[in-house]
């Protein structure tokens, strides 16, 4: 006899993840660590970030400037084109609109840049109106230098590859324009809803 019943084991979690889970996607509970190139150490007396391109002025904050801008905890899913999920991650950071007030701009795109030279696009609307953050602690710490400490953006409504670990910058943009994997064959837009994997999904 069997101590583990049946239609329960190895599926504990398809309660929670009911509706949650975007097309082609597993559940983890563990953090999967994604990165394209070595892991960037940038100190926080140098960490700046820009806000640059299509503005009237551009902007920038040092550490101490950031961490002055007030913060919001949140908690979302988040989906990686590699097809894994994670559910209910708490994060806390600044909101992109905190940085972007006051920016006059006539930009339709976004590209994000990162500490080590990762690039990613996104229109502009994909960052605004609460759609996206410049983190820096996940579950209640200081997020991890592989997790894209000091900060990274975290736009949880598209695939992961879009919240750009070790983020520096904002680059407003008139054209759309790809990003580093967007180059290398990915969706320039990446909804995991509609399963946008690779250009042409
Ligand atoms: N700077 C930078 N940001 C990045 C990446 C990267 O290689 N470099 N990988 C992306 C991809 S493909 C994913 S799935 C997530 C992985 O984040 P994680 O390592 O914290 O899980 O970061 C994204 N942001
Ligand atoms: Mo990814």
């Amino acid at each position: 006899m069997s101590f583990i019943s049946r239609g329960f084991r190895g599926q504990p979690h398809n309660e929670a993840a009911a509706g949650r889970l975007p097309p082609g996607q597993y559940l983890v509970n563990d953090f999967p660590v994604l990165s394209a190139g070595p892991t960037p150490r940038t100190s926080l007396s140098e960490w700046s970030f820009s806000i640059t391109g299509e503005v009237d002025e551009p902007k920038r904050w040092t550490w101490d400037e950031f961490r002055a801008l007030p913060t919001e905890t949140l908690t979302r899913d988040i989906h990686c084109v590699t097809k894994w999920s994670k559910l209910d991650t708490v994060w806390q950071g600044v909101s992109v609109d905190t940085l972007l007030d006051g920016v006059e701009t006539s930009a339709e795109y976004v590209m994000v840049s990162s500490y080590g030279g990762y690039t990613t696009n996104l229109p502009l609307e994909d960052v605004t109106d609460g759609k996206a953050w410049v983190v820096f602690e996940f579950d209640g710490a200081p997020l991890e230098r592989e997790h894209g400490g000091p900060a990274r953006l975290l736009v949880p409504h598209l695939y992961f590859w879009k919240s750009a670990k070790w983020v520096r910058g904002l680059q407003l943009m008139a054209e759309d324009a790809p990003g580093f994997w967007e180059t290398f064959g990915y969706h320039m837009y990446g909804d995991p809803w509609r399963e946008q994997r690779y250009s042409g999904d």
